[in-house]
């Protein structure tokens, strides 16, 4: 596991879960700046090279791209802190999460979302996270499209079919591709994925704005800075959406069977975690202990069994690995009970969602 992978936000750190944050503070900016009848009818301003400097620039960009491509493993890198969770295995990520990047320039919220399902998933999950893709579509101002530059290296075919993608998916064509993983691949090899990508984004589309392409190694933090430099610069003059300080309501719920859910991820055979949900049961700080308890939930019977291990093996040692993480990020001691629960068949149907708290619209944020 990478630094970037490991850290994690404090106890009371700013997270906000709603049902549409970044719809919500965009409508309050909107009206606030039409309320204020000076900004009426004053058309498309321009500014000196002076006054540029001074403009504050605000943005919502959406990350799309196929599952694995390392969407999270870039949010982190970009806000140097963990936001999202990280696994090698596909769809790890299930909900829009938004990583607020506060800069002296201005502020850009990036949303984290679910990697593209191929066809073999169905039922509600998979509805699921393809809501959560077209939400961020309507809410960003611009798209990034994150692609492993080391597939993209064996399958020649890749732009064109995330191309396609795109646009079946009503994604606007991003303004900036990240090629990532380049620390995988040796630099010679990387200038023809580069100019693949550049050819297949933006032949044909003379009129509208050129689609960039940046290497990057998100796990490296190679490329890292010149992609914000580059996204910022793409950024309109405008109001933060957020306050610096962000305050949140109920940060940890969510972090923490989000962390189980990692290891779980991490720990188990390719298959399995797609079928798996963790809830939160409690988290109660009783002296120097915090006391969390966490239900694991599978589709059935054979599944708890995977998930237990050979007397009870695996569960002990995804357990251990989970609190470990959790006493760095609460900075003290941690008791992590968990209870692998059977709910038959809860990815097929809204019900089933529901009762495991996948609830539709949800949105997690985190400021750097
Ligand atoms: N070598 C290398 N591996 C990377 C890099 N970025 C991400 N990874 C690895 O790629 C795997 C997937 O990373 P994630 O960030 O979870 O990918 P994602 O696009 O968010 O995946 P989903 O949430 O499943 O859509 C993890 O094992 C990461 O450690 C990189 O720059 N270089
Ligand atoms: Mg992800």
């Amino acid at each position: 596991m990478t630094d970037s992978e490991s850290r994690l936000p404090g106890k009371g750190s700013p997270i906000e879960q709603g049902e549409s944050a970044v719809s919500e503070l965009r409508s309050t900016v909107e009206v606030s700046s039409l309320s204020d009848t000076s900004a009426l009818g004053s058309g498309p301003q321009s500014y000196s090279a002076d006054e540029e400097q001074a403009v504050s620039r605000a943005g919502v960009v959406g990350l799309f791209g196929p599952a694995n491509a390392g969407k999270s493993t870039l949010v982190n890198a970009l806000l140097g802190r963990k936001v999202s969770i990280v696994s090698p295995k596909e769809q790890t990520t299930r909900n829009r999460i938004l990583g607020v990047l506060n800069r002296p320039e201005g502020q850009c919220v990036f949303i984290d979302t679910p990697g593209f399902l191929s066809k073999r998933y169905r039922g509600e999950l998979c509805r699921f996270i393809n809501g959560a893709i077209t939400q961020a579509s309507q809410e960003m101002d611009f798209s990034v499209l994150v692609v492993d530059a080391n597939r993209a290296l064996k399958e020649s075919d890749l732009a064109m079919r995330l191309h396609k993608s795109l646009r079946d998916k009503n994604i606007p064509r991003p303004r900036v591709i990240a090629l990532n993983k380049v620390d995988l691949i040796a630099k010679p090899k990387l200038l023809p994925c580069i100019q693949g990508f550049y050819d297949e984004f933006n032949a044909g589309d003379g009129e509208h704005a050129v689609t960039r392409v940046l290497p990057i190694s998100a796990r490296r933090g190679d490329g890292v800075e010149e992609f914000i430099e580059v996204v910022f610069g793409l950024l309109s003059p405008g109001e933060r959406y957020f306050p610096d300080e962000v305050s949140s309501d109920q940060p940890e719920a969510f972090f923490v069977t989000e962390i189980i859910r990692e290891k779980l991820f991490r720990q188990l055979n390719q298959e399995l975690p797609y079928a798996i949900a963790v809830q939160l049961e409690g988290l109660e700080e009783r002296g120097e202990l915090l006391s969390i308890g966490c239900k694991i939930i599978v589709e059935s019977a054979s599944q708890r069994g995977i998930v237990l291990g050979k007397k009870g093996s695996k569960i002990k040692s995804i357990g251990i690995s989970a609190r470990k993480e959790l006493e760095s990020v609460f900075g003290m001691k941690v008791d992590l009970r968990l209870f692998v629960k059977v709910e038959k068949d809860w990815t097929k149907t809204q019900q089933g969602m529901a009762r495991v708290g996948y609830v539709k619209g949800s949105t997690y944020t985190v400021t750097n």
